[in-house]
């Protein structure tokens, strides 16, 4: 095969006419123009100079262009690197300069803005949607399509940023194997077909919307609704047009939050999937109850795609990840090495399988860090398995907060919160919260003879962090409560803060 991930996904599709994406608008694209647009975006990328294996980072909203640009990638062997769009220049500076990215793709809005750190870092700037500037009209007048490069099944896809505990981004890179085996698992254990029709109001920048969501529908040759993002009204309107969904918890509870979600709206519904984030109880049974479906949960993790999965036939257990994807080895740290684990033994999950990420982009170090001596990946979540072999995701040992399915990791906003000339040191958290499922707030202890203004504080975090990781809201207090070793002791402030919050 000569593209083995590219061949592998769109393989199918390559002269076809039927429908991949549903827009808003009425309009629909075949599988054939996106790869007529993939194709172009290949030509004009390769005349700017990049080549196989040269990085193309993209901080782009979410359109068909956008995921076009995805699929010239693959089909260049340009590896992909995705950016949150909430990303601000100065996390964006550290992601290009890391990297090494040879050219940012942006949106028109955003270059001005950008313009002086891709000139800093020499990176080449192009808006994907100035329609009037060369980068674009340069893929209307591509008329002989480059080849489809040659890439192996090892060869690095993607690269995607994942924070860290260190509060240090690490980028986790994905081969073609990590890609495309997850794919076709999934496709084969959720019963994707091509009559299937997917409703997409994720994001294209992780793992969920880009390689779960649009993998899985392209392996299979369905087609997706592709809505620009979550927006409960937009999604009652779709879901009688579709056949299954995927979504982080957030997006079952907003619609539960509607009316108009009632049985005939979605009788005719195959599936709804949830991930990224732990799915409660509550809006498992509160879904089952008012739409007569089971939502299917399962687990995964940038570093390793998708791990567990509920079944698709089969008990689908609230509380669980289901059972480990076929081919993928489980187990729990101090479990036994022989035999099931005793019930009830809570370990580290480590993964072990074709789904498991190549390591961190010029860091081996940390990458032998995160692996056994074995070759298991150490995911820092921490779970047990029941009787049935069924897992169940019960803490994690990162200090990690998981907002409506984005990741904070609060060493990172404590670092920026830190450097603030009001503060002396801070801790931040995750607390209950009814929409997002957990929401990030922050203790500061103030500096000494300074007036604090939180208010001030929250909005100089907001320059240089991602609106997501700002904290929601800040409480003053004289010192940080810690142990004998001086670790602050984060699960005493989240339970103070949960019940001074009212659990929101
Ligand atoms: C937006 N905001 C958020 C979040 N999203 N704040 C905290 N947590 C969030 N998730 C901020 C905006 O910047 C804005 O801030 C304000 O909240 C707007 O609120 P709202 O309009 O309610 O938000 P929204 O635009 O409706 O977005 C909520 C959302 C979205 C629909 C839940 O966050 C979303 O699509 N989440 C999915 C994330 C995802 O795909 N994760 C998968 C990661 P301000 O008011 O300050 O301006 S991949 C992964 O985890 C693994 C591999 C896996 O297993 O899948
Ligand atoms: P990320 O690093 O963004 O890929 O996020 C991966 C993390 O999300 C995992 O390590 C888990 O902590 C969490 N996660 C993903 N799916 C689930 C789920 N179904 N239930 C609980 N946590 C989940």
């Amino acid at each position: 095969m000569a593209n083995y991930l590219f061949d592998g996904l769109f393989g199918e599709h390559e002269s076809n006419q039927d429908t991949f994406l549903k827009l808003l608008d009425g309009t629909d694209v075949t599988y054939a123009a996106f790869l007529d647009k993939a194709a172009r975006f290949a030509a004009v990328l390769g005349d700017a100079g990049l080549v196989a294996g040269d990085l193309l980072a993209a901080q782009v909203a979410k359109s068909p262009d956008g995921l076009a640009l995805y699929a010239a990638c693959l089909r260049s062997g340009i590896v992909y690197v995705p950016l949150n769009t909430g990303y601000t220049a100065s996390e964006l500076d550290y992601f290009l300069s890391h990297s090494g990215a040879k050219m940012l793709i942006c949106n028109t809005v955003d270059r001005a803005n950008l313009q002086p750190l891709a000139d800093q870092l020499s990176i080449r700037l192009e808006a994907i949607d100035d329609v009037s500037g060369e980068f674009c009209l340069s893929l209307h007048n591509q008329v002989v399509p480059p080849q489809v490069a040659v890439r192996d099944k090892d060869d690095i896809a993607a690269i995607l940023y994942t924070s860290g505990t260190t509060g240090r981004s690490k980028g986790a890179m994905l081969t073609g194997g990590n890609l495309l085996s997850n794919a076709r698992a999934l496709a084969r254990l959720w019963a994707f077909g091509a009559d299937d029709v997917l409703l997409h109001a994720l994001p294209i920048f992780h793992t969920h919307g880009l390689f779960v969501a649009t993998n899985v529908t392209v392996v299979s040759g369905s087609a997706m609704i592709f809505l620009p993002r979550f927006d409960t009204e937009q999604m009652i309107q779709s879901l009688p047009d579709a056949t299954c969904m995927m979504g982080v918890p957030t997006f079952y509870s907003r619609l539960l939050d509607n009316p108009l979600l009632q049985r005939p709206l979605v009788a005719h519904m195959r599936l709804f999937i949830s991930g990224s984030a732990p799915l409660s109880n509550d809006t498992f049974a509160r879904f089952e109850s008012r739409t007569g479906h089971q939502i299917l949960e399962r687990y995964g993790m940038t570093e390793t795609n998708m791990i567990a999965s509920n079944p698709y036939d089969g008990d689908r257990k609230p509380g669980t990840v289901g059972v480990p994807l076929p081919g993928i080895e489980v187990r729990l740290s101090g479990a036994p090495k022989d035999g099931p684990p005793k019930p009830n033994h809570i370990g580290g999950i480590e993964v072990k399988g074709a789904n498991v990420f190549a390591g961190y982009w010029k860091d081996p170090e940390k990458t032998r860090d995160e692996f056994s001596d074995d070759g298991f990946f150490l995911t820092g979540d921490l779970g047990c398995l029941d009787a049935d072999g069924y897992l169940q995701i019960v803490g994690r040992n990162k200090d990690l907060i998981i907002s409506g399915g984005y990741n904070i990791y609060p060493k990172e906003v404590e670092t920026v919160l830190d450097g603030h000339p009001q503060v002396a040191e801070s801790a931040v958290f995750g607390i209950p919260h009814k929409d997002m499922g957990e929401t990030v707030v922050a203790v500061i202890v103030p500096r000494r003879d300074t007036t604090v203004d939180p208010k001030a504080i929250l909005h100089d975090t907001a320059k240089s962090l991602a609106r997501y990781k700002v904290p929601r809201k800040i409480f003053l207090n004289t010192q940080l409560p810690r142990n004998v070793m001086g670790k602050v002791l984060k699960a005493e402030l989240r339970k103070t803060y949960t019940a001074l919050e009212g659990g929101q």
